[in-house]
């Protein structure tokens, strides 16, 4: 009998860090940690793969600012791997694949393609390639659109001799030639005229702009993305490899389960995935998290019932609180040297320091980023105020009929339950206050997280979880943790209240 009992579970308001000695000037603190087995990232920071959360706009942002997103799955497939393509092809100083337009097609089509790539002008290209030219927004601004549809584009873009580059040119000589010929983009071409690749300015200058961003091998941002174990799983995942997914993550909200873990082992061991890291989850336990580790993922995704959404815990009295949880994982990972991520539960940056000394090399975040402006859905105003809305995908809204595009009920085990009303859901539907673009809450999360190590002493993630050690508190020091006895007037950029 006491076994049953033996365990006591703490989360992030159980614990503190304490303070360390500090040799290091804030400024030169490193917060590069590692996503995967293979794959490093400047900031420990993932966006949750929720339909409230990551899309491409998300995953965009994240990578951007040195982190990643995992592209949620209440999306058919088609959809998922064309948002891959979206943030494969997003600011990545040289394109290797630019999309592009034949001679023949319209500037109806032309508006079309550049309104869903985002992009303001695209290269010329012939069946085989070759470039013939250049067409940009501008072109179209001089033809009345009512002549869109009969207008082609070899008649008003500016053909052949186009300032080129050669495939290869290195960055310097490309800005040179840019700024020479005072040219926005440049087309890359091979020996015999074929388009080989863009440069433009435009990303040029984004590169400077986003130092730490998450890059792949080709220069071209880092994204995941999420799928699970039924039905069309594999088809899915191959799909998702096929357009560039630097990630897959297979995850349900029990991770511990033989047909999850058969996937992992399928993934890592098939010619056509094994290339490709895979992030296993969620689990809970040591023992789960070895699991993972012996089928081969390359990282583990800890959390079963911390979400602000989630009311698993609630509705089976199962779960593990989140530092426990976290710890216990790590005790298998650490020694394979698998990457263990954070996922869910997550309220301050300063739970981010808690999660990495607890054993954790990156967080997942939901409730923390549903507010900004690159996540899916509108802004609506409650008395004045402006929120988001956030959801957790084991809600009735993600799950119901009433969401066409509830791919993603295996997550919670439901696949199969086909009427509404026997849906057992284990998450709630809500909203969380608009917070502005990404790159302020990312900046408020990093800073928060740069200043734990410091105060703790730590120069890099991996001194963080050397030196870190928690003091385990009570609820009379959680209250005194809090701004208390005072009325707050002003909301702080990070910090709402409780
Ligand atoms: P949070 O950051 O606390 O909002 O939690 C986000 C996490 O919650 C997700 O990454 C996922 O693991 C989990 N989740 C998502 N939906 C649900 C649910 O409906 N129960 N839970």
């Amino acid at each position: 009998i006491p076994d049953k009992f033996a365990a006591v579970g703490l989360t992030y308001d159980d614990v503190l860090l304490a303070p360390g000695f500090s040799e290091i000037a804030p400024a030169d603190i490193d917060t590069t940690t590692r996503l995967t087995r293979e794959i490093s990232l400047r900031v420990p920071l993932v966006s949750a793969a929720m339909d409230t959360v990551t899309e491409s706009r998300m995953a965009i942002a994240m990578a951007r600012e040195g982190g990643i997103g995992v592209l949620h799955r209440n999306l058919s497939t088609a959809d998922q791997a064309y948002q891959v393509d979206l943030v494969k092809r997003t600011q990545t100083g040289i394109i290797s694949n630019p999309v592009t337009i034949g001679p023949d097609a319209t500037l109806e089509e032309l508006d079309r393609i550049c309104g869903e790539y985002r992009v303001s002008g695209l290269p010329v290209v012939d069946a085989d390639d070759r470039l013939l030219g250049i067409i940009t927004n501008r072109d179209l601004r001089f033809t009345p659109v009512a002549e869109w549809a009969t207008t082609k584009v070899d008649e008003m873009m500016t053909p052949m001799p186009l300032i080129t580059g050669r495939v290869g040119i290195s960055r310097e000589d490309a800005t040179a030639l840019l700024r020479k010929h005072k040219r926005e983009r440049l087309p890359l071409v091979d020996d015999s005229g074929h388009l080989r690749g863009l440069i433009t300015v435009k990303d040029f200058v984004k590169g400077e702009q986003f130092p730490h961003a998450s890059y792949d091998g080709d220069g071209r941002l880092m994204v995941g993305a999420a799928i699970g174990y039924f039905g069309d799983a594999w088809e899915r995942a191959t799909t998702l490899v096929e357009a560039g997914v630097d990630v897959l993550v297979a995850d349900t909200a029990h991770g511990h389960v033989s047909l999850l873990l058969d996937m992992v082992r399928r993934l890592k061991a098939d010619p056509a995935t094994r290339h490709v890291q895979v992030i296993g989850g969620n689990v809970g336990t040591r023992a789960g998290a070895q699991a993972f580790v012996d089928a081969g993922a390359d990282a583990v995704k800890v959390g079963v019932g911390p979400g602000s959404i989630c009311t698993t815990r609630v509705v089976t009295g199962v779960g593990v609180p989140q530092v426990t949880a976290v710890h216990e994982a790590s005790l298998a990972c650490g020694p394979a040297g698998v990457p263990v991520i954070a996922d869910g539960g997550m309220k301050y940056s300063g739970e981010i320091a808690k999660a990495l000394v607890a054993g954790a090399d990156t967080v997942m975040l939901g409730s923390l980023l549903a507010g900004c402006e690159e996540s899916p859905g509108e802004l609506v105003f409650v008395n004045g105020k402006q929120f988001k809305s956030y959801r957790g995908m084991g809600s009735l809204g993600a799950m119901s009929s009433r969401n066409k595009k509830s791919y993603s009920k295996d997550r919670y085990f439901q696949a199969e339950v086909v009427s509404d009303d026997k849906i057992v859901p284990e998450g709630i539907e809500g909203q969380v206050a608009y917070r502005g673009p990404l790159s302020a809450v990312a900046h408020q999360l990093i800073g928060g997280l740069t200043q734990s190590m410091f105060y703790v002493g730590a120069r890099s993630v991996p001194e963080l979880k050397e030196k870190g050690r928690f003091l385990r508190i009570t609820s009379a020091s959680l209250q005194e943790s809090h701004p208390h006895d005072v009325q707050m007037t002003v909301e702080a950029p990070n910090y709402a209240g409780r």
